[in-house]
């Protein structure tokens, strides 16, 4: 009996170079409360909502006093209540 032994010769080694594993700790892809604020006054208006199509559908019910504007507690409560926190895995 014969074994047939294959030899695979690799006569070069191709190094896998450039094997680069870029952590981007991209987490955030909602906007935050400073996103949204362009102009910095600390409040939320209805044009500066409008570039996030999620918060601008739920403005109304996050500016809680009505004046408007949503400002970084009504934010906050508003994403606390109407985000969908998905658990990681
Ligand atoms: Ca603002
Ligand atoms: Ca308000």
């Amino acid at each position: 009996m014969k074994k047939i032994v294959t030899l695979i010769a690799c006569a070069a080694l191709v190094p896998l170079a450039g094997v680069a594993i870029a952590g981007d700790g991209h987490k955030d892809k909602g906007k935050t409360f400073t996103t949204l604020d362009v102009n910095g006054d600390g409040r939320i208006s209805v044009n500066e909502a409008a570039v996030d199509a999620q918060f601008s559908d739920k403005f109304a019910n996050a500016d809680v006093n009505r004046d408007g504007y949503v400002d970084e507690q009504e934010y906050t409560h508003a994403s606390a209540s109407g985000h969908p926190k998905a658990p990681a895995g």
